[in-house]
């Protein structure tokens, strides 16, 4: 599977690590490593795709379903989308209800292994209804909101809502340049 990161792959020390849970939430939530691994776990065999036409299918992911570690924290009234944070600076925004799906996971496993560094260890989220971009690797934190804040690619002219069955690729003013394609994937890594 190819590794398509902007920047280094961070250095991540697990003792240090922290997952956040913010914003709109009555029970903000700040886990430690051993508190994520003690959450209930589900197994999930779903497809990838990225923006640059590449899919990989039948990827098993193993962690903790992003509805359930919401459900903990408990999202208040006006709370509609989630600005989602990786160690190492990287965002992506979704929708709180595309957050909700049942196939949303922050995974901690792939194929039954541990994830690489270059994947996203120790904890990734896997978005398979979104363009890869979606799936955040590094997640320190879930900032959980009212309005949408475009994350790293958004700023950068990707679409918003990144539905891959609708093309929804870049925003609808932008032509569809496949060099700025080219740019958010290259297979360097
Ligand atoms: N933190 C972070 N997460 C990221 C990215 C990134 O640059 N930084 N790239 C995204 C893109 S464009 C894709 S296609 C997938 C690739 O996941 P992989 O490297 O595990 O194949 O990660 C996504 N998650
Ligand atoms: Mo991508």
């Amino acid at each position: 599977m190819p590794a398509l990161t902007y920047g280094l792959v961070p250095d991540i020390d697990l003792s240090e690590w922290r997952l956040k849970v913010s914003g709109l939430v009555e029970r903000p939530l700040h886990l430690s490593w051993q508190e994520f691994e003690e959450l209930p776990k589900t197994n999930l065999i779903t497809d990838f795709h990225c923006v640059t036409l590449w899919s990989r299918l039948d990827n098993e992911w193993w962690g903790t379903l992003a509805g359930e570690l919401l459900e903990l924290a408990r999202p208040l009234q006006q709370a509609r989308y989630v600005l989602v944070h990786s160690y190492g600076g990287f965002q992506t925004n979704l929708s709180l209800e595309t957050m909700l799906g049942s196939d949303v996971i922050l995974a901690q496993r792939h194929d039954s292994r541990e994830l690489s560094p270059e994947h996203g260890w120790p904890l990734r989220l896997v978005v398979p209804s979104r363009y890869g971009w979606k799936s955040a690797k590094w997640v320190r934190e879930i900032q959980v909101l009212d309005e949408d804040v475009p994350g790293f690619w958004e700023r950068r002219g990707f679409h918003s809502n990144a539905d891959p069955w609708l093309e929804q690729r870049f925003w609808d003013n932008i032509p569809n340049d496949f060099g700025i394609t080219l740019a958010l994937c290259n297979d360097k890594l």
